[in-house]
């Protein structure tokens, strides 16, 4: 990774995309979400990396390994964004503009899932937009970078 590396990290159970509750999170699969990703890169100079892990220890490796030269960070945590403190703590050390990213709005559905750990630790939140949010969250990585 370098400084044009876009890194998004996907929480657990996102590599499900696509096979259930298509009525909240659309029908797209998680390969579908990092081919628009990937073309959203080509297209701002960026390059992309994309991974998904069900593991909080995982997922808070490589926010760590992403904590400082690269472009930015974008996080869908899933179910960890409202649960994991260390995740939280995770993002808290991160020095690159920090993105968080909801496929489903959040404040619409249970009580449980109206918290997230992870929105005062991050830049900017896209919550709701279905899976273009993750083009959303790169787009305005690049912009921000170009400002
Ligand atoms: O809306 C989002 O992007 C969520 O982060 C998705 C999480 C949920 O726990 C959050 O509250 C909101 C769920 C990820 C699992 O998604 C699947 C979707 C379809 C099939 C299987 C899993």
């Amino acid at each position: 990774m370098d400084s044009t590396t876009v890194l998004v990290l996907n929480g657990p159970n996102l590599n499900l995309l696509g096979e259930r509750e298509p009525e909240i999170y659309g029908s797209d699969t998680l390969a579908d979400v990092e081919a628009l990703c990937r073309t959203a890169c080509d297209e701002a100079g960026l390059t992309l990396e994309f991974r998904q892990s069900n593991h909080e220890g995982v997922l808070i490796d490589w926010v760590q390994e992403g904590r400082r030269g690269i472009a930015g960070l974008v996080i869908n945590a899933a179910g960890y964004t409202h649960t994991s403190v260390a995740l939280r703590d995770a993002l808290n050390a991160v020095t690159v503009p920090r993105v968080e990213v909801h496929i489903s709005d959040i404040h619409a559905r249970e009580a449980f899932r109206h918290h997230s750990y992870l929105t005062d630790v991050t830049d900017h939140q896209i919550i709701g937009r279905g899976v273009a949010g993750y083009v959303e969250a790169i787009d305005w990585v690049a912009a921000r970078r170009a400002s």
